[in-house]
């Protein structure tokens, strides 16, 4: 162990070369410039439907095209069908949290068909944290993380990854310099906070079943669709990862701890991404809330600011189907762009959560996505997306679009925010 004093030399010097690196790539270009808080460039206004359409048109034709234009050209597709093993359930701690919760953890395996073909994942496990003090069925709030689950629920017998070295744990410079530059809350939630506004939280970490690299995450996601022959649209970690949502609620939804229509899908940038996928394409997902998702999530692809889809398939080229990395420098060649993702979600409960200052996510694109999905929820006599500006924060409207100063990461204001969402539409 080094002395204080060089300790201290040695996170800063960690923190200028973690910050050298970041300005070299692109998320700094989220610190220089600052996202316009009024819905700009008329060019990548998107219209979804141009007439009026019944609820039942709009189900039985209209979802289905749009899931299907975005799996070709966008996220790769999902499965035809699907299901989830429970390998092993048990009980770590019945008053963790100060008596206030009881945390079990659960071993699962998934198995996806692909034109007949089945294919099941390595087990991964999904740890709940359920409120004691309650009667009724709760909401859950379901999250991923590029941490694993030890680190998002800090108990000592939260299992830690078979055979995956990655934490975000502990005292280590990085994982300080990671809270420093990302925010308090980057790998591990508020819990007390999630429990005291009466909410359990299922918490998975996705590398587990596809992991996030670019070749093992290949081979991984290769493996389990090996009854789908093209390789342009096999599915990328992105869809993948969003499916592990819907294998989690199979494993929950029986459960009548839970409320039926509480299963929640949280995640922050690329679990953004996956957490609005899950959605999307599985309509037991009550609400979303998708913080800072950007590119390939809530931001529109054309007339992009910020990270370009050739900037996101070639640093990730794991996470999308390769088709979309084929419109890299030609996005204005697609026929769909991700503000139907956010119209598919329609007329369930939808934060997006953004930053003045990551301008790397867009925010502005991600405004202009939800204003374009409004048509959707209006079929259902829904308002949707209610706000003129990207900072009038409406906490009960179907689309509450959230953005604060500051940059890229999960923040002290972020949470507070998250629950009041939470709050309007499951209280
Ligand atoms: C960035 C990536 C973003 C976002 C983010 C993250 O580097 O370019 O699209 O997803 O990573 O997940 O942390």
């Amino acid at each position: 162990m080094l002395p204080k004093r060089k300790r201290g030399w040695a996170l800063w010097i960690v923190s200028v070369l973690f910050m050298s690196i970041l300005v070299a790539c692109g998320p700094t270009k989220l610190t220089i410039s600052r996202a316009n808080l009024k819905p700009n460039g008329f060019a990548a206004r998107p219209v979804l439907v141009t007439k009026t359409i019944s609820q039942q048109d709009w189900e039985e034709n209209n979802r289905p095209q749009l899931q299907e234009d975005l799996q070709m050209q966008v996220f790769g597709f999902l499965p035809d069908t699907s299901s989830t093993q429970i390998i092993d359930q048990k009980t770590i701690a019945h008053t963790a949290y100060g008596g206030k919760a009881s945390i079990e953890e659960y071993t699962l395996t998934a198995t996806a068909i692909f034109n007949g073909q089945a294919s099941t994942t390595r087990p991964f496990k999904l740890v709940v944290v359920i409120p004691n003090d309650t009667t009724a069925p709760v909401p859950v709030i379901m999250l991923q993380s590029f941490c694993p689950n030890h680190n998002t629920v800090r108990h000592p017998d939260v299992s830690k990854p078979a055979g995956n070295g990655f934490s975000c744990d502990g005292e280590g410079l990085m994982s300080k310099t990671m809270n420093y530059v990302f925010g308090r809350y980057i790998a591990t939630p508020p819990m007390e906070m999630i429990l005291e506004h009466g909410y359990a939280l299922a918490a998975m970490y996705p590398s587990e079943f596809v992991a996030d690299r670019s070749e093992r995450g290949l081979a991984d996601l290769r493996a389990l669709s090996e009854g789908h022959t093209d390789d342009q649209t096999r599915w990328g970690a992105i869809a993948a990862w969003g499916w592990g949502f819907s294998r989690a609620i199979d494993a929950l939804e029986q459960d009548e701890r839970f409320a039926k229509d509480g299963f929640v899908t949280y995640g922050h940038s690329r679990y953004g991404k996956s957490a609005l996928v899950a959605a999307a394409f599985d309509s037991r997902v009550g609400a979303v809330i998708s913080h800072q998702s950007g590119t390939g999530g809530a931001s529109l692809n054309k007339y992009k600011k910020g990270e370009s889809v050739r900037e996101i398939t070639k640093t990730f080229p794991h996470w999308f189907s390769k088709s979309y990395a084929g419109y890299a420098g030609r996005e204005q060649d697609m026929t769909t762009d991700q503000h139907a993702l956010l119209a598919l979600i329609a007329p369930r409960p939808l934060f997006l959560g953004n930053a003045r200052r990551d301008v790397w996510s867009d925010p502005n694109g991600a405004f202009r996505a939800a204003q374009a999905a409004n048509s959707a929820y209006n079929i259902y006599g829904k308002q949707g997306l209610t706000q003129v500006k990207l900072n009038d924060f409406t906490p009960a409207a179907d689309i509450a679009f959230w953005i604060r100063s500051g940059t890229h990461g999960v923040v002290k204001e972020d949470w507070p925010a998250f629950l009041e969402f939470m709050d309007t539409h499951y209280k």
